[in-house]
């Protein structure tokens, strides 16, 4: 069973809903010296009424007048239902049904109506007007709404409006915890000895004390102090109820109305937003759709001026519904399907509204085509479709879980609930489940494997005597962002045997070096030069220029004659010769040879016992020395026994 229910006054001018409000709970939530003087709301008023039972019914009182319904709209945010007041005598006029437009826009579905002052007309004309209120009520799409009578002067039928106040509250159901929390600031001040206050109505799962919070769209950082629900010190806020919070760790002028208070990284954004738009009759009355397009947006308790634009080729005429896109002076915060309405800036007259889609971010001619086509049908998707097609649209990149709770909005809870068919399904994949840091779709995945099989495939051709690919060059090749979920992809291709990894190398599982008959051929032509000049073997230049007549890359050809092909390479006055492998062991027993019954040779004993010049007898000592086979000091060479060489020597 619900706990309250938050309820927000609507209707024209000097129709008696602050008169109303104060009959039933007994609070004039017409504070402002100016609103005495002139008999009128001008701000937004707050009154609770608690029933006997511990439930309670909140009230949010708003101005009637025509240039005070951006005041109105704000009052409507995030509340449950509509108290709809139309004075008797005048019946249906303006804001009226502007009020009405503006909740029905905002969503709201439930809602009662009342026919006030009823004390100043008979009964024929009150007959009459609540006939004409019935039938406006069914052709709006409020005909389930009840229509009560009342004098809120003379108290008649107070008490069947408390029942049937009771009655809502009986039937509308508990709202299930989907998001996460957050308050459309609609009012902030200071209270000596306490600090910043900000009060709205409760969204989502209620907020605790001591919590931290993010105000946006700005981005500071709070901690919530304190907070009361209708005037009550509470340890945790009360869903879909009024509620002030004592924020800590902002000064008042930093925050205003039409921010947020929210859930640190729970929501979005950005100066454009992708939005369906459902349309008024009064829009296509005075607007071209080629015309200049600007709006009042108001969203929560903000109001911002937008610029707006078709998605798609612009409508011949003034369309029902459309995806547009919508750009503001300033940063906007907000979460998929949130609520919104559209005015008219001269004259000012609610036109439209609708929902919010997603940020804009980068705009491509190409992802707004996507986009297009994505969120066309955007109010008949399901929470899956749209997070699917979320994915999509941010797909091979892929989506953080951070990214997508920021977007809906959602618990952790909530996003695991949605993701989980869709990723049982296989359409989505995402690591670490159920914690899912990342998500894209499993096309992507596949994508990414052929691409990577076709990198390598290409590779392996194109060096036929390299045993596999640098894993890096591989992965810059094909992976659409640089986030660990792809090592988790690549230990999975290595695990089903798709890929070999060796060192830092891949290769695919199928690959072999294999020489085709005439390349292996010319190679063991070569192997057989190099070993018949023993110490001094071929110059690098010319085995390089060998190479390219075979048609090989010379430097892989280098690569297999040393991995594969026992050859070393020596350095001599800063040129490369090839040399057996098996001389080099002969070299090495030679110096322990001569290394027998004294600690160290010297160049000249080296060049005595194998008559070669001073300065190839340098170059193989260099390279003794490269191979930990000595260790130098100053012209000595002391030569390690082979089992004094340390471990992988
Ligand atoms: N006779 C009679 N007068 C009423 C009744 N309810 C309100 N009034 C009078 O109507 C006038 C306007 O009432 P408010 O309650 O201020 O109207 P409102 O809808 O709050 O007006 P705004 O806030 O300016 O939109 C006041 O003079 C009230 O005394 C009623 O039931 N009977
Ligand atoms: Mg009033």
């Amino acid at each position: 069973m619900r706990q309250g229910l938050t309820i927000v006054l609507a209707g024209h001018i000097d129709h008696g809903k602050t008169t109303l409000v104060r009959a039933l709970t007994g609070i004039d939530t017409d504070r402002l010296e100016e609103e005495k003087r002139r008999g009128m709301t001008i701000e937004l008023g707050f009154a609770p009424w608690r029933l006997p039972d511990g439930r309670w019914v909140s009230f949010v009182d708003v101005p009637g007048h025509e240039r005070l319904v951006h005041t109105m709209i704000a009052g409507a945010a995030g509340v449950d239902a509509v108290l709809l007041v139309v004075a008797a005598d005048e019946g249906v006029m303006p804001q009226t049904v502007e009020h009405a437009e503006v909740c029905r826009l905002l969503g709201l579905r439930e809602g009662i109506v009342v026919l006030t002052k009823v004390d100043r007309v008979d009964d024929d004309w009150r007959a009459f007007v609540a006939e004409t209120v019935r039938e406006w009520l069914a052709e709006f799409g409020w005909g389930h709404f009840p229509v009560l009578e009342v004098s809120a002067l003379r108290g008649d039928g107070l008490d069947r409006l408390r029942q049937a106040l009771v009655d809502l509250l009986d039937r509308l159901p508990v709202p299930p915890p989907v998001q996460a929390s957050r308050i459309a600031v609609d009012r902030v001040f200071s209270l000596a000895g306490v600090g910043t206050i900000v009060t709205g109505t409760m969204e989502g799962t209620p907020f605790r004390v001591r919590q931290t919070v993010t105000v946006y769209p700005k981005g500071l950082t709070a901690t919530i102090r304190s907070i009361q629900v209708h005037k009550r010190s509470v340890p945790e806020a009360v869903p879909g109820a009024r509620t002030a919070l004592n924020l800590q760790g902002v000064h008042h002028t930093e925050l205003a109305r039409g921010d947020w208070v929210a859930e640190p990284g729970r929501m979005t954004v950005d100066r454009a937003w992708y939005a369906w738009v459902r349309w008024l009759p009064e829009a296509a009355r005075w607007r071209k759709p080629g015309s200049v397009m600007r709006f009042h947006f108001h969203h929560g308790a903000a109001a911002h001026v937008a610029r707006l634009f078709w998605v798609g080729p612009p409508p011949s005429q003034w369309p029902e519904t459309a995806l547009v896109r919508l750009v503001f002076a300033g940063p906007v915060a907000g979460n998929a399907d949130d609520a919104f309405v559209l005015r008219a800036i001269s004259p000012t007259r609610a036109v439209g509204g609708g929902r919010l889609i997603e940020p804009v971010g980068r705009r491509t001619r190409r992802r707004e085509r996507s986009v297009a086509t994505a969120w066309r049908d955007w109010p008949d998707l399901t929470p899956e479709d749209r997070l699917e097609r979320y994915v999509e649209l941010h797909s091979p990149a892929g989506v953080t879980g951070s990214d997508l709770v920021a977007w809906t909005g959602w618990t952790d809870e909530t996003l695991r609930r949605h993701l989980a068919p869709l990723i049982e399904a296989g359409r989505l994949v995402a690591d670490r489940w159920p914690e899912a840091t990342f998500v894209t779709t499993a096309q992507a995945v596949q994508t990414a494997w052929d691409r990577a099989r076709r990198v390598l495939a290409e590779y392996h051709a194109r060096h036929p005597l390299r045993s596999g690919m640098p894993r890096e060059t591989w992965v810059q090749q094909w992976c659409p962002r640089a986030h660990p979920f792809w090592n988790g992809v690549i230990a999975a291709w290595v695990q089903e045997g798709r890929v070999v990894q060796a060192g830092d190398e891949v290769r695919l599982a199928e690959f072999r070096v294999v020489l085709p008959p005439d390349l292996a051929e010319a190679i063991q032509a070569l192997r057989a030069e190099i070993a018949r000049h023993p110490w001094e073997g071929l110059r690098w230049p010319d085995v390089r220029e060998r190479a390219l007549q075979m048609g090989v890359d010379p430097e892989d050809l280098l690569v297999y004659l040393r991995e594969s092909a026992g050859v070393l390479a020596l350095e001599m006055e800063g040129v490369l010769h090839l040399v057996d492998a098996d001389y080099a062991d002969q070299f090495r027993r030679l110096l322990e040879r001569l290394a027998e019954g004294r600690d160290a040779v010297t160049v000249g004993d080296v060049k005595q016992a194998t008559g070669w010049s001073r300065k190839w007898t340098i170059a193989w000592l260099e390279f003794a020395a490269r191979q930990q086979w000595t260790h130098r000091v100053g012209d000595r060479h002391y030569v390690r026994r082979v089992q004094e060489r340390g471990p992988g020597e």
